[in-house]
């Protein structure tokens, strides 16, 4: 089959949801997917994710040109579904990589794990809170860091999903905005807050910085939130530090509340793309024992900021 044939078939977003769009691709798209995943592994006897990226890199995904049109023009979370699935686990990741490229650059951290791919279950071993079986909060991943190196987008994609597998729950910023009383928008707005984090990296990198937690970008609406590490500013009066607070746990209320409504189960065949800065994202709680769940995650940034900042994708939590 030509490539110009499977061109002729694009995905279609289907209107499932207006808000958490379902991209089903179609069986051609999967079956050059699926091919592609195949010769990477073929090509990279090492199996190393360096290796995969490179490859991948050189590789022709117009095919798939729906995806990056989709995250950056509605910069809303998507689900992408009939993927081809494998039992190989280096194939999973080699297709989240390839998914990550399709939208930007594959990044690792070098202070968090210095891996393109991070592995998302439940274990004992981690000390990451999205290890645990617990509600995991509404949130957006590496809050604290700067824009020169914060993810702009997660790909996550399910290797093993069976059972009461949870939702991961979404909300996207500009609906949590429209649910907020004008009061509570004017304070998050302000630079009234500070993040502190970092500590628990490897190689420990806190900061402190001073953040508001909406910000607008012409019709876009970003959006930060993580766990326990935001408090007013230091040095704010006691009466604005209280109202900061407040109007802060009501966004965080409000964001569960909404995560909850339009969150998504994951299951084998699909990836959940989300845009970092303009949607929380949290997981909820694993209510039973009988789940299998292991999602592989890629972070995503956009090829000017590694030009700009780093000059390769193992990049740093300090830029
Ligand atoms: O387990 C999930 O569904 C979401 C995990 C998460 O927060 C993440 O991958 O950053
Ligand atoms: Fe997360």
């Amino acid at each position: 089959m030509s490539a110009t044939a499977l061109q002729a078939s694009p995905p279609q977003a289907a209107p499932t949801s207006p808000v958490i769009q379902e991209l089903a691709l179609s069986a051609m798209q999967a079956q050059r997917i699926a091919s592609m995943v195949e010769g990477v592994l073929s090509e990279c006897p090492g199996q190393v994710e360096p290796r995969y990226l490179n490859r991948i890199e050189a590789l022709s995904k117009d095919f798939l040109a729906d995806i990056p049109a989709l995250l950056w023009s509605r910069k809303r979370p998507f689900v992408v579904t009939g993927l081809p699935v494998f039992d190989n686990i280096e194939k999973s990741k080699i297709l989240a990589l390839l998914l990550g490229e399709t939208i930007g650059k594959c990044a690792a951290y070098s202070e968090y794990n210095q891996s393109y791919i991070t592995d998302i279950r439940p274990t004992k071993f981690s000390k990451e809170l999205s290890s645990g079986t617990e509600l995991l909060d509404m949130h957006n991943d590496l809050t604290f860091a700067t824009d020169k190196c914060r993810p702009r987008a997660l790909v996550l994609v399910a290797h093993i999903a069976s059972g009461d597998v949870p939702k991961t729950l979404l909300a996207p910023a500009d609906l949590i905005l429209a649910e907020l009383t004008p009061e509570d928008a004017q304070v998050l707005a302000e630079p009234v807050y500070e993040i502190r984090s970092g500590s628990k990296l490897r190689w420990p990198s806190e900061q402190v910085r001073r953040i508001s937690i909406i910000e607008r970008e012409n019709e876009h609406v970003l959006i930060r939130l993580s766990f326990t590490n935001i408090s007013a500013r230091a040095g704010l009066p006691h009466d604005s530090a209280a109202k900061a607070m407040s109007a802060l746990s009501r966004l965080a209320e409000t964001a569960l509340e909404l995560g909850r409504h339009y969150g998504h189960v994951i299951r084998r065949g699909e990836a959940l793309f989300i845009p970092n800065d303009y949607c929380l994202h949290g997981r909820d709680a694993y209510e039973s024992d009988n789940y299998e769940r292991l999602l592989l995650r890629s972070y995503v940034v956009t090829p000017d900021v590694v030009k700009a900042n780093h000059g390769n994708t193992m990049i740093s939590l300090r830029t």
